[in-house]
């Protein structure tokens, strides 16, 4: 049977681009984007779909035949922090009724995205492991962290096919980031552009993870692709790329826009950027399905700037 693909929260940060990537792999009519809002920019199927009904997710599965969902509806780390309650229920529910629809053999395959802020700050910072201390300090962390497990037992218990990777901050120009910690590492590129300046909310020796969007969904498609006795890590993946600091983002933007200035005004984002890594152990992915990264921070920016 031909796959068909049901994407939940089809309008964000990845979702934008994940669209076009599974459309590539399996044909436009193939994968259903949905969202909460209409966006006029999405040719193909496309539903209006509170994640948060159930019944209605349940509904748009079963009618359009509906075999894997990738679930992108969440809400993220600095926005969780000012609705922790509403964060939690959107982050873990919409997952339980994904995973029930997997149960139920609805769907054959679920993709979730974890992140690093699965770590916390009795986590080692650098180079941090695929398994070591988990004690997330943000309520984002904790729904990663809750639902990481959860996703484990499902399939311990259930043999559901889901996957899952850490993704560390992602930085992409086609749409912008959706109330992350690491948001100001796509933000300072386009207020490079726009007025030569920017302020970051971040120190400038705050060292964080980061990927580029197209390694972040080579990532996602290959995992997917990948035979399920390659997946060893039902939780979700460590996945790492690059390590930088915004001082460093700063020089690397100067070689494009050399007048281009930074200043630093930490916010309330700065306490939980330091509870997260600086950089990351991804050789259990390496190893289990050939994870590699393409993407340096001067490829990344060159790129970026490219397309900005
Ligand atoms: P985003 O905020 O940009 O996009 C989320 C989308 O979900 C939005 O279009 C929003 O309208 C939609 N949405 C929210 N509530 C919904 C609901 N009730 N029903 C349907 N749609 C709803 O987020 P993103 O950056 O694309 O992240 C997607 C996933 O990847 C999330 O689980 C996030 O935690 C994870 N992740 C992202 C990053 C990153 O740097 N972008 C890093 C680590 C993990
Ligand atoms: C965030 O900053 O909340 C996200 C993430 C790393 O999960 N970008």
């Amino acid at each position: 049977m031909a796959e068909r693909i049901l994407i939940v929260g089809s309008n964000g940060q990845i979702g934008t681009e994940l669209l076009g990537a599974l459309r590539n792999q399996f044909g436009n009519d193939q994968v259903v984007a949905s969202d909460l809002r209409f966006s006029q920019s999405i040719d193909g199927p496309h539903f209006v779909l509170d994640a948060m009904n159930a019944q209605a997710v349940y509904e748009l599965v079963k009618n359009q035949g509906i075999t894997q969902i990738y679930l992108l509806a969440a809400m993220l780390s600095a926005t969780a922090e000012k609705f922790p309650q509403k964060g939690w229920s959107l982050n873990m529910d919409t997952l339980f009724t994904c995973l029930e629809l997997a149960r139920e053999g609805h769907i054959k395959k679920l993709y979730w995205p974890s992140s690093i802020a699965v770590f916390g700050p009795t986590t080692p910072r650098e180079n941090t492991p695929q398994a070591t201390v988990t004690e997330p300090s943000t309520i984002y962390g904790i729904s990663k962290f809750a639902g990481e497990r959860w996703c484990e037992w499902y399939h311990l218990k259930h043999g559901v096919d889901v996957r899952s990777l850490r993704y560390p901050g992602l930085i992409s120009y086609s749409s912008p980031p959706g109330g992350g910690t690491t948001d100001y590492a796509v933000d300072i590129f386009h207020k490079a552009k726009a007025e030569g300046r920017y302020t970051s909310f971040l120190s400038a020796q705050t060292a964080l993870p980061m990927m580029y969007m197209p390694d972040a969904i080579r990532a996602t498609l290959e995992l997917m692709e990948a035979p399920a006795e390659k997946i060893k890590q039902r939780g979700s993946y460590n996945v790492g790329a690059l390590s930088f600091t915004p001082a460093e983002l700063s020089l690397a933007i100067q070689k494009h826009i050399p007048s281009f200035e930074i200043d630093y005004a930490p916010d309330f984002r700065q306490q939980i950027a330091d509870s997260w890594p600086k950089s990351i152990d991804d050789s259990a992915a390496r190893t289990d399905w050939g994870w590699k990264p393409d993407f340096n921070l001067e490829a990344m920016v060159s790129d970026m700037f490219a397309h900005i």
